[in-house]
């Protein structure tokens, strides 16, 4: 671990604090937007970038690199601060690296205005770096489940003995609105039965959301909830505490049974005077004064507007960057040698990556007629054709007859593939049992 000095926790705080009034200015421009939380979890999100996050600014579509999902989406100029602070390049739609920076401090200045990389919520494609659309709170904690899936799917296919490609982990930042939708609760359970250990989620337990204090409609014990799922539930009791921080990513990467969960009690809107704790600090401005007397009490100069100190970028490029490009230098590098040895998996890894299908996907897919007896026809589709090794992307489907351009699904269609290999992430884990009663061979209908 790395020895903490004066100097270092100097520079810590400093970052830490540009991460803050960058986002309540980039806030307070736009006249618009949420600007407590980022400020409350600017250290966790600092500690997990810059001492955890396997991340390559340079190259943000590197594909072993840890992803980080801002679940609580309205957040989301602490993810901007973040990739343009790290220096995040841009990519375009074709997967092309391309040196400019994803997050310019002008974007960040037209937060919430007409084309600027900065959208009112993260938007995946359109920001570099980020990694998949977040705002309908609650989805981006279940998307990371499908991506925590994702990565050990991709270690169980592309791996082989002596080139370790893929084991990444997936990291999610939500607050008490993701903790309360559904869908996060369903996707936590299956990630506790999948035992995800490659996940870790980290809940912003402020106790305020939109309207005021939790107290008014949410008052369920989540650590017991989290517990009951199977995960591994810690708690650090104060944001700021960045040793608190580390030593939980720590327990969380020494974690090999079950997907993490770090509550963090945190105070958002945290260092203003009169809006700190409140639902003010949720989703509007903080307004030009109570914006002074925070970076007053952050020991900032109060008229400086996305200031940038001395020192700034080279922290982070010391940190996120050095780690990211020291740890993606050295998986091209293995790459370029498992390309040599599997030179097929390799293309389809590299495929994947460009959405692209392998050359005659469609050659052999049967096509249907709409009069009854081939639609009965579909029904009758013989396994053994369905059964036939196929690329992971491949769907069994079949073309319309009248418009060869259309897909039809196969209603009756079996699923083959891959579905062993998601058991197999959990070994112990009774498979479903086919139709013929065959664990062997479970099977999920189309
Ligand atoms: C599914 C869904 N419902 C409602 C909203 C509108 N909304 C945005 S933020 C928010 C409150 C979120 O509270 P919390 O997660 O505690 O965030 P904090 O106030 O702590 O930043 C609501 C209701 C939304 N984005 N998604
Ligand atoms: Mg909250």
């Amino acid at each position: 671990m790395a020895v903490v000095t004066e100097r270092s926790v100097e520079i810590d705080e400093l970052c830490v604090n540009t991460i803050r009034t960058l986002a309540m200015d980039a806030v307070q421009m736009a006249n618009s937007g949420h600007p407590g939380t980022p400020m409350a979890m600017a250290p966790v999100a600092y500690t997990l970038w810059q001492q955890f996050l396997r991340f390559d600014p340079d190259d943000p579509i590197w594909p072993n690199r840890d992803r980080f999902v801002l679940s609580a989406g309205h957040a989301s100029t602490l993810l901007y601060s973040l990739l343009h602070l790290a220096g995040v390049k841009a990519v375009n739609p074709e997967y092309e690296r391309l040196g400019e920076p994803s997050v310019p401090l002008d974007d960040l200045q037209r937060f919430r205005q007409l084309d600027s990389r900065c959208p009112g919520h993260p938007e995946y494609r359109w920001t570099s770096g980020i990694e998949t659309t977040t705002g309908p709170l609650g989805n981006g904690f279940a998307t990371s489940v499908g991506m925590a899936i994702a990565a050990n799917w991709q270690a169980q296919y592309f791996n082989r003995d002596g080139f370790d490609l893929f084991d990444y982990d997936v990291y999610a930042l939500g607050g008490d609105g993701c903790m309360m939708e559904g869908i996060s609760g369903e996707a936590a359970s299956l990630a506790g039965h999948l035992k995800l250990s490659n996940l870790c989620w980290i809940y912003d337990n402020n106790h305020i959301t939109i309207e005021g204090n939790t107290a008014l409609a949410f008052s369920e014990d989540v650590a017991t909830r989290f517990i009951g799922y199977g995960w591994n539930v810690t708690r650090v009791g104060d944001a700021n505490d960045r040793e608190r921080l580390a030593h939980a990513f720590e327990v969380f990467k020494q974690e090999s049974e079950r997907p993490t969960l770090v509550i963090v009690d945190s105070h958002i809107g945290w260092g203003a005077p009169h809006k700190q704790d409140t639902s003010g600090a949720h989703g509007e401005p903080l307004g030009e004064d109570e914006i002074k007397a925070t970076k007053r009490n952050y020991g900032w100069p109060e008229e400086a507007k996305f200031l940038v100190p001395d020192g700034v970028y080279e922290h982070f490029a010391d940190g996120v960057g050095a780690r990211g490009k020291e740890t993606r230098d050295a998986w091209i590098k293995r790459f370029d040698r498992y390309r040599a040895e599997h030179p097929e998996l390799a293309d389809q890894l590299l495929r994947m990556q460009r959405r692209e299908l392998p050359e005659g996907w469609d050659a052999d897919i049967p096509i249907f007629n709409e009069d009854a007896a081939d639609v009965r026809g579909r029904r009758r589709l013989r396994r053994r054709e369905l059964r036939r090794p196929q690329p992971p992307f491949r769907h069994p489907r079949a073309l319309d007859a009248r418009d060869p351009e259309r897909s039809l699904a196969v209603e009756a269609a079996l699923v083959w593939v891959a579905v062993p290999d998601l058991f197999r992430l959990r070994t112990d884990a009774d498979p479903a049992v086919g139709d013929h009663g065959d664990p062997r061979h479970p099977h999920l209908h189309a």
